[in-house]
Parts: C-alpha cells; structure tokens; sequence
C-alpha cells in the first residue's frame, strides 16, 4: 500500500521568497498587489496551492476573502481563526500581510507535523482589500463579511482606472449582488489572532521579537477635491489665477502643522500621501487636485476634531484663491481595544520561550480590527527593526520571522 504522505512542514522565510517575485513594482520599488489584479490573483493561486498541499478545505466567500480550515477528527465547535491579507499599497514592503497568512499556514504544517489534535478547527484567513488601494475602502472584505459597510456603496465604488467593483468582481468570477453580511461564517468563528509585521519601532527598543497588541488608533481617510480654473502657466498673470495646487499645498501643511499643534496625548498624526492633479501639464495651470487625507488619533473625537481645524484651513485656503473645497468622507475606522482575556491567554502560551512579550499600541488598522467589534480578537507583531512599512524598506530578520512562527503555533496550540 503506498505510503500516506504527510503533509510538508513550511517554512515562513522558504515561503516568502516565493512570494517575492509577484506583484514586484519596476517603477515604484516594492511590491504593488491590489484587489484582483494579476498580482493578487498569484498571490490567491499560491494560497489556495500551498493550503491545499496541507490537506486544508479552501474556500473564497461571495466577499473574495479566502479561508483554509483544518479540521481533523475531534476538531468541533467554533473555529479558531487566524490570518492577515495578501493585497498591499502601492509600492509597499513584502510582510505587511503576507507574513500573517504565511506564518498561519507555517504554523499549521508545524502543529499537523508535531501531531497536535486541535480540539476545535483551525482556519486560515486572506482578507480581500486590506489596504483599499484599489477601491479606497481599507479592510473591505472584513467589513462585508462584518456587515459593517452598506453594500449599494460597495457596488458604487470605481477604481482609478474606471473599472467598478463589480466589474472587477466579475472579472475573477464572483458575484457583487452576492456581497454582505456574512453571519454564519461569524458565529463560526469563536476567535481571530492575526500576526501581522510591527509598523513603527517599538520592539527592537525593547529587545524583544514579539509582541502583543493592545491598541488601534481611530483613523479615516477624507477625500479633498480643489476646484479652480485652468489655464496657461505663461500667459495667465498671477493676480487672476485660481490656483487649485496653492491650496493643496496648504492641505499638506495643514495636516503636519495641526497634528503636530494637536495635544501629545492625543498622538494625532495627519497625511497626504496621495494627490491627483487635472490636467497634469508641466505648462499649465490645474484646474482641478485631489488628494486624500489620512489623519489618525487615539480616540475618534481626536480625529474628527483634528480633521475639523485640517478642513478649516483649507477652506480658507480656498476662499483665498477663489478656488472651490468639497470634502467626502471615504472611511472611518473607530478605536479598537484589543480583547484583554485573549491577549492574556496568548501572554501565557507565549511565556515559556518568549518571556513577558511586550504589550504595544499600533498606528495601523487592521482585519482584526474590524473583526474585535464581532468576536474575541488579538494581535502578535513581529519586531520590525527600523519599523518601516508601506515601504520597500520594510523588512524582518528571518530569525524573527521565524520566531512569529513559533508564537503563533504556541498560541494555536493553546487555543486548541
Ligand atoms: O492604513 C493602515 O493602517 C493599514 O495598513 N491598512
Ligand atoms: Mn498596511
Ligand atoms: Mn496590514
């Protein structure tokens, strides 16, 4: 009779040089994965691939977030999940994300090689649009499945290039009328730990290479639409002109000069790190800029006041150049207080090899944030040496990467 085989033991750095060539971005450095473009489709195709050389059920649900569940004999109840996404921002570092599914995968080949009979399932997760750099909504596929996002607006959203969600849906074989509030796959859940790269530099400071979340910061994300009037660069004299970039450059300044003015404790941070220009001609006047605004503060009063004094000084900026100011909410992503007991069990699985793990605040949003409204959720960093991220700088040493494995299976294996 042929002999069984056994399911591979992974492993994350193997795993993520694999990775690495998909999605590599020639013009910006980094990687560029975004919803359903062939880059993401790679990415999904190496997740269903490598999850299904595991012996694990994969799935993708009517929200285009995918799930890979192990559940051997014995394993009932409410599952265990984990995971992170695989889409980036443009130009972004290769972890944030994909080191949460790949050492969620790792980590299952581990327990299966170590003979781990999990007491309930585990399941793997890849959210779809974590980064909302195709449709501008963060976290869009936990949303849907959350039920936290009206679906009509989902169905409304349009890309840069003109491709609507639905389209773009359909290109890769789903459905949009399908989208929504997922209950069933929710309640079959009885928890959600996500490992995700530490973004900002705390752990290194502290010499540890893993730690615990906390906190997330109340954050949004405004889009800012300067209208004026275009016209020639050289023939226009400057007391006639309506200058939409003048009060871009206002917005810019803004945002660093009130979240610096904000109270410390507050720890606002304001961003503009995206601007579109209409026409766009080194010989003309815009007509038109947009750009987005990102502004983030440890509690949502914080962030709406901060993004009110933003507002208020583009507005004057507006009247001043005679130029039109619309703003459109695009996001709102409220403070998240990670679950404490959870937090404490993983603290405690942790323990014996990684000591007191150290309990970190995070400036990034995350699916486990949208998903601590619905169930118990935690989160595990991973030292980030210099702490760059949305970057291609971002980075981990493979013996740290290594160890996130090791905690995540040690949390699993305590879970389970
Ligand atoms: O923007 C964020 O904080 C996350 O990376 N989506
Ligand atoms: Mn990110
Ligand atoms: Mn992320």
């Amino acid at each position: 009779m042929a002999d069984v085989q056994a399911p591979p033991v992974l492993d994350a750095v193997a795993a993520l040089a694999e990775l690495a060539p998909i999605g590599a971005d020639p013009v910006r450095g980094g990687w560029s994965r975004h919803l359903l473009d062939d880059a993401d489709r790679a990415m999904r195709a190496w997740f269903v691939r490598t999850a299904e050389s595991l012996e694990l059920t994969v799935e993708t649900d009517a929200n285009a977030n995918q799930w890979a569940t192990w559940a051997p004999h014995g394993a009932t109840g409410p599952a265990v999940a984990t995971g992170s996404h695989l889409d980036s921002v443009p130009g972004g570092g290769p972890l944030d994300g994909p080191l949460g599914v790949v050492s969620a995968l790792v980590a299952v080949s581990r327990l299966m090689a170590e003979g781990h009979t999990p007491s309930r399932p585990i399941v793997v997760a890849n959210f779809a649009e974590e980064e909302g750099a195709r449709f501008g909504v963060p976290c869009l596929g936990s949303q849907l499945l959350a039920g936290d996002i009206d679906t009509d607006r989902v169905r409304a959203l349009v890309d840069t290039a003109g491709v609507t969600y639905p389209e773009a849906m359909a290109a890769a074989g789903h459905d949009a009328a399908a989208i929504g509030h997922d209950a069933a796959r929710l309640s079959s859940m009885a928890l959600y730990l996500e490992l995700h790269v530490e973004q900002g530099c705390q752990l290194a400071p502290l010499g540890h290479p893993v730690g615990l979340a906390t906190s997330i910061l109340a954050h949004g994300r405004w889009r800012v639409t300067l209208t004026g009037r275009g016209d020639h660069a050289g023939a226009t004299e400057l007391g006639s002109r309506h200058d939409p970039m003048l009060v871009a450059a206002a917005a810019v300044q803004s945002a660093r000069a009130r979240a610096v003015g904000s109270d410390p404790v507050t720890r606002s941070r304001a961003t503009v790190g995206k601007l579109q220009v209409v026409p766009g001609g080194s010989n003309a006047i815009a007509s038109e800029v947009r750009l987005w605004l990102d502004a983030r503060a440890e509690h949502d009063a914080d962030v709406r006041d901060l993004v009110a004094r933003i507002v208020g000084d583009i507005e004057a900026a507006g009247r001043a150049e005679g130029c039109e100011v619309t703003v459109a909410e695009e996001s709102f992503s409220t403070r998240v207080a990670f679950d404490g007991d959870l937090t404490d069990r993983i603290a405690a699985a942790l323990e014996p090899r990684f000591g007191d793990a150290p309990r970190i605040p995070t400036g990034a949003g995350h699916d486990a944030g949208i998903l601590s409204a619905h169930l118990p959720s935690a989160m595990l960093f991973v030292r980030n040496p210099d702490g760059v991220s949305h970057s291609p700088l971002e980075g981990a040493a493979d013996e740290d990467v290594r160890a996130g494995v090791d905690a995540l299976a040690a949390a699993l294996r305590a879970l389970t």
